[in-house]
């Protein structure tokens, strides 16, 4: 355990080090794009799961799935590997790394964007906030250069509507708060501070320098392992935010729980992870999670069973034989962002 930590660690170190961000205050810097085909080191999904299987390169030619199986909700089970497969006929965007003031941190923060390859001013586009997993930051998710690949396919076939994506940095610290992540009860509360962070100033920042369908209508969340966590918390906290949630592999810690790498004091007692009588709520939740699983187990599942008890309508599938790995997130993106605009 200890030795898994020191790794994640180490691994943080060094995507740090190789991350060549901009600072410039308050401004979208297009001229730097972080990706550019190269993947940035993504510590947290690999160092978390030795045994997960890798992301492929985009340019590995992955084996067809011919016919991908759709469960009762109509959630494909894999996405099909020929959608993260660059292709004739399609545009892929860019990440851009931007920096915002977080009034609510008292201090600036990170976040990358990746804007739909046509990007104009004369449309209003949906936004999508995606949140990485554990020890992550702003740049987990703009370092897969399989992303923006898997999101123009999807465009290009009708599949998703144009939209923008938002990847910030979850760990919302500020001064009065610990300052690094970690599996303690303290490090727990900057990432629940992203809520309030992502509702007061992220979300306020982006509607007010990109070209948005603002409000509720046009704003959805989706989050992988400790980002699939907050997503959680951050649609019973506020419901009336957004119009789609998806939470992939989502971590322990939103009720009280213990497992193998903490006690988690839980964020909500589990009586109050509901949604009041009445209230306006996100259309879908998704909440997925691979068959095997080896970082966060039965917790999707309890999550599931959680939302049905107290009855939060939400579709529940697992991904067979993914692991905590690029396959899930795949799986739970593939679908999700085909909710996008319906
Ligand atoms: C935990 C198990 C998993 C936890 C976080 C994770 C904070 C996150 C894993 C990830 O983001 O990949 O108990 O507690």
């Amino acid at each position: 355990m200890k030795k898994a930590i020191l790794t994640i660690c180490a691994g943080l170190m060094l995507a740090t080090a190789c991350c060549g961000c901009s600072k410039e205050d308050g401004k979208v810097n297009e001229t730097t794009p972080i990706v550019g085909g190269e993947a940035v080191v993504t510590p947290t999904e690999a160092e978390l799961s030795p045994s997960a299987t890798p992301a492929p390169a985009a340019t590995d030619t992955p084996t067809p799935t011919a016919t991908p199986a759709v469960d009762e909700n109509g959630m494909t089970l894999k996405c099909p590997a020929e959608y993260l497969k660059k292709r004739d006929g399609a545009t892929y965007g860019k990440f851009s790394h931007i920096t915002y003031y977080s009034d609510y941190c008292k201090r600036d923060r990170g976040a990358t964007v990746l804007l739909p390859a046509g990007y104009t001013e004369e449309k209003k586009y949906p936004v999508v906030y995606l949140l990485h997993g554990i020890f992550g930051d702003e740049n987990s998710f703009a370092g897969d250069a399989n992303l923006p690949v898997l999101i123009g396919n999807l465009i290009a076939d009708g599949l998703s509507e144009e939209f923008i994506l938002v990847c910030p940095a979850m760990f919302a610290a500020s001064d009065d708060t610990v300052q690094a992540p970690g599996f303690t009860v303290e490090a727990m509360i900057p990432y629940d501070r992203f809520a309030h962070d992502l509702t007061q100033c992220l979300i306020p920042y982006i509607d007010a320098n990109y070209s948005t369908l603002q409000g509720r209508e046009g704003t959805y969340i989706a989050g992988f392992s400790m980002g699939g966590r907050e997503t959680l918390f951050t649609i019973i906290t506020y419901p009336e935010r957004f119009r789609a949630a998806c939470a992939i592999a989502p971590a322990p810690g939103l009720v009280p729980t213990t497992d193998k790498f903490m006690h988690h004091e839980g964020s909500y007692k589990p009586e109050e992870v509901k949604f009041a009588e009445g209230a306006v709520t996100p259309d879908k939740i998704i909440i997925c999670c691979g068959t095997r699983d080896s970082v966060v187990g039965q917790f999707p599942k309890e999550y599931h069973n959680l939302f049905l008890l107290n009855g939060i309508d939400h579709i529940w599938y697992e991904v067979p034989n993914a692991d905590h790995d690029m396959q899930a997130q795949y799986s739970g993106l593939y679908n999700f962002l085909q909710v996008i605009g319906k």
